[in-house]
């Protein structure tokens, strides 16, 4: 058995604790975490050194980091399955996102989207950090010698200068790493904010009926719902796009029916009724999220105990990944 795990894919991915997360963090990233457990060798780490790109409030990011990790947990990541850890235990993560800096173009990093929007958004605090932020997730990925990144549509661009740099560091040296790819699901890849629905569900953005939160109640949920923006048209069709493409998007995603099957069961219905039974089906599958993690976070000595072995089990791999790349680029290596 240990054998046919050494031969499984390896799969990483992260989420920052820069907020209580979203169901837009549900649907594009943690779901499909859990559905791929049992196939790979999945690594899920709380990214916190991405978080700091953006101002934190240190307590509240030492406080987000533990609670991030029972959310994956409550939402049916196994640590008995997966290695659940956070970034900045692992310092293998900042050591290769330096080596990568100098492997990565200026101008590569100047054309990614999610920096030109944060930037935008953090006039006083356009940090190099927040410019670099590619190389990190980079060095993230490449560590753990990762096959497949499951992530969201708004992470495409990173994966893929994460596969550039990649494959310009084993042209420029020799085969190091492997090339990852991107997998992004069908439904739910893009959820919408609610009051904005060109915009992404984000969980930093200010306005709270923009997003649904994991671990918000039924009452909230509903009464959110009830407040998206949809369109003036009042047929529930996915060719009206905005709003209600969106609702009919996170109803598909919840309850695993196709766009089709969802456009008939709402013929004749209006925009209230549709609104209400989106509430409902996504209050439903959130509930049992929420009630776990009720439990694991008040079980402060057990949360801990797994990110210590994730760390350390993390790190042997991370390790292994950071010698070869130290030697290859000619760092000096004292003898043991
Ligand atoms: P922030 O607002 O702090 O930038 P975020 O809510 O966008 O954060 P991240 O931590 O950057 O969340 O993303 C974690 C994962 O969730 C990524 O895989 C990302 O693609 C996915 N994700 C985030 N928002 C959405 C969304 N609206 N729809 C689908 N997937 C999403
Ligand atoms: N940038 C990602 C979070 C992230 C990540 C990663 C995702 C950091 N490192 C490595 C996948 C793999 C985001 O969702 N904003």
């Amino acid at each position: 058995m240990a054998g046919e795990t050494e031969k499984k894919k390896i799969i990483f991915s992260g989420v920052q604790p820069s907020g209580n997360l979203t169901l837009g963090n549900y649907l594009g990233a943690l779901k499909n975490w859990s559905i791929l457990q049992d196939e790979y060798n999945c690594f899920y780490c709380v990214v916190d050194m991405h978080a700091i790109t953006v101002k934190q409030e240190p307590a509240s990011l030492r406080r987000r980091t533990l609670e991030t990790l029972a959310v994956y947990i409550a939402s049916g990541i196994d640590p008995e399955k997966v290695t659940l850890f956070v970034q900045s235990h692992v310092s293998a993560h900042a050591e290769l996102a330096w080596v990568l800096n100098c492997s990565t173009m200026f101008g590569e990093l100047s054309r990614m989207t999610q920096f030109k929007d944060k930037s935008a958004k953090n006039e006083s605090n356009i940090n190099a950090g927040l410019f670099t932020y590619p190389v990190l997730m980079a060095a993230d990925i490449l560590l753990y010698q990762t096959d497949l990144v499951p992530v969201g549509a708004d992470q495409k661009q990173h994966i893929e200068i994460a596969r550039d740099i990649a494959e310009r560091f084993n042209n420029t040296y020799s085969p190091t790493f492997v090339i990852p790819e991107p997998y992004i699901g069908k439904t739910g890849m893009r959820i919408m904010s609610l009051t904005e629905p060109d915009k992404k569900m984000s969980k930093s953005d200010e306005n709270a009926n923009s997003y649904i939160l994991i671990l918000d109640d039924k009452d909230t949920i509903i009464k959110k719902f009830k407040r998206a923006v949809t369109d003036s048209n009042t047929v529930v069709r996915y060719e009206n796009g905005g709003g209600i493409a969106n609702l009919l998007n996170i109803y598909c995603s919840c309850t695993g029916k196709t766009i089709e099957e969802a456009e008939k069961e709402f013929e004749g219905k209006g925009y209230g009724d549709f609104k209400l039974a989106v509430g409902e089906v996504c209050a439903d599958s959130l509930e049992p999220v929420r009630q776990k993690f009720d439990e694991l976070i008040k079980d402060t000595a057990y949360l801990e105990s797994i990110l210590k072995s994730g760390a350390e089990k993390a790190s042997r791999q991370a390790y292994k990944t950071l010698d070869k790349v130290y030697r290859k680029v000619g760092f000096y290596k004292l003898p043991r």
